[in-house]
């Protein structure tokens, strides 16, 4: 039923803005969707979560500050989540330009949008662990000071520090949630986890013998993203605009990620894996390690979903798909 509240969602045809588009949608919420027509099949992940037709679709682009208004114009919305991002690390210093237009400039518009249109509405910002980089703290919480390590990173931290600025110049409602890494079976095929389950389950059936990957040694907190997007709802719900991270607390390293997806299916890992340095960045991230001790004090939230279970559900997930 209604609750008669209106959400924007840029990104909403990625992995968050689906989960998200189903979260709200269940809560009542008439969900808008920014969406920017690039590639065939876009909504594919829309359609795997049931909700295509329920959510409504804008047409619009983030560098497109003209098509931005006309989307708070159009969606009436009381809540703004820019989740849309060129959002892989790798590109970024492939695409370093787009990325900062897009993930940088992009946030700004979507704040200058909501300070036109609708200054009331309360605006969500998708930051993210990788401003942290090279680790300052073992463990990373709002206050751990950030030294991004790629083009990605810079502009995703000039995204975050607009929406502190538009906090507090115009008084606005917004909140950034620094989240850590989040994964699921609706993750681009391209991230690391999702090339883990899908290899795994061409290997297991035949279809492939190795998967190449860079750097194994690499420690990521992955938690899963539809327990992720209730804390981005949870923060707009709050009186008061803030920051959050929102993270597992536990990390581990690629290697131990393939170990417990080759293990789900009875193989050995060490048996398929071939190091690939065309898959090394020119400066990595080696270890982040969150603390959601704010958020879930403040918030109320914590992760339902463990690692390992996380890891069978995307391989499970993607033996499915390839059976077809
Ligand atoms: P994703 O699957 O890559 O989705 C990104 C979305 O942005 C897609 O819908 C994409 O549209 C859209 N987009 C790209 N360029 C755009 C543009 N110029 N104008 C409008 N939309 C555009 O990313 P995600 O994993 O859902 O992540 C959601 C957000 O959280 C991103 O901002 C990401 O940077 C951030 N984040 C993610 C994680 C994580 O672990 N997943 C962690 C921290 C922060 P197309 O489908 O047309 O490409
Ligand atoms: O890499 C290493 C790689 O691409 C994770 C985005 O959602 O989370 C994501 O960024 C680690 C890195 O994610 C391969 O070097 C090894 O150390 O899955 P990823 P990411 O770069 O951590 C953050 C929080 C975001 O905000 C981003 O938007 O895995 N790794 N071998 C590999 N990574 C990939 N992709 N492919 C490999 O073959």
């Amino acid at each position: 039923m209604s609750n008669g509240k209106h959400a924007l969602i840029t990104g909403v045809t990625g992995q968050d803005g689906a989960y998200l588009s189903q979260f709200l949608l269940d809560k009542g919420y008439e969900v808008f969707g920014l969406m920017a027509r690039r590639g065939s099949d876009t909504l594919w992940r829309l359609r795997e979560l049931g909700v295509e037709r329920d959510v409504r679709l804008i047409d619009g682009d983030l560098t497109d500050l003209a098509s931005l208004i006309r989307a708070m114009e159009t969606s009436q919305a009381s809540e703004v989540y820019n989740l849309g991002a060129q959002s892989f690390v790798a590109t970024s210093w492939q695409q370093p330009v787009l990325t900062a237009q897009v993930d940088g400039v992009g946030a700004i518009n979507v704040l200058e949008a909501v300070r036109i249109v609708n200054p009331q509405a309360r605006f969500y910002q998708a930051s993210t662990s990788e401003m942290f980089g090279l680790i300052q703290t073992e463990r990373q919480d709002e206050q751990t000071p950030f030294h991004p390590r790629s083009p990605y990173g810079v502009a995703k931290l000039m995204a975050h520090w607009a929406t502190v600025n538009y906090r507090e110049s115009y008084k606005l409602h917004a909140s950034s949630g620094i989240l850590f890494n989040h994964e699921s079976p609706l993750r681009g095929i391209e991230f690391v986890t999702r090339k883990v389950s899908d290899g795994v389950a061409r290997i297991k059936l035949g279809m492939q013998k190795e998967l190449r990957l860079g750097n194994t040694d690499a420690r990521r907190d992955w938690g899963f993203a539809g327990d992720y997007v209730e804390a981005m709802w949870l923060m707009l719900q709050q009186l008061e605009p803030e920051d959050y991270v929102v993270a597992t607390g536990i990390n581990h390293t690629v290697r131990d990620m393939c170990e417990v997806a080759f293990a789900h299916v009875g193989l050995n890992a060490e048996d398929h894996l071939v190091i690939d340095p065309k898959f090394f960045r020119p400066a990595e991230v080696d270890v982040l390690l969150g603390n959601p001790a704010k958020a879930m004090a403040k918030l109320g939230w914590k992760p339902k979903i463990s690692f390992e279970q996380l890891m069978v559900m995307m391989v499970d997930a993607d033996f499915r798909r390839i059976r077809g």
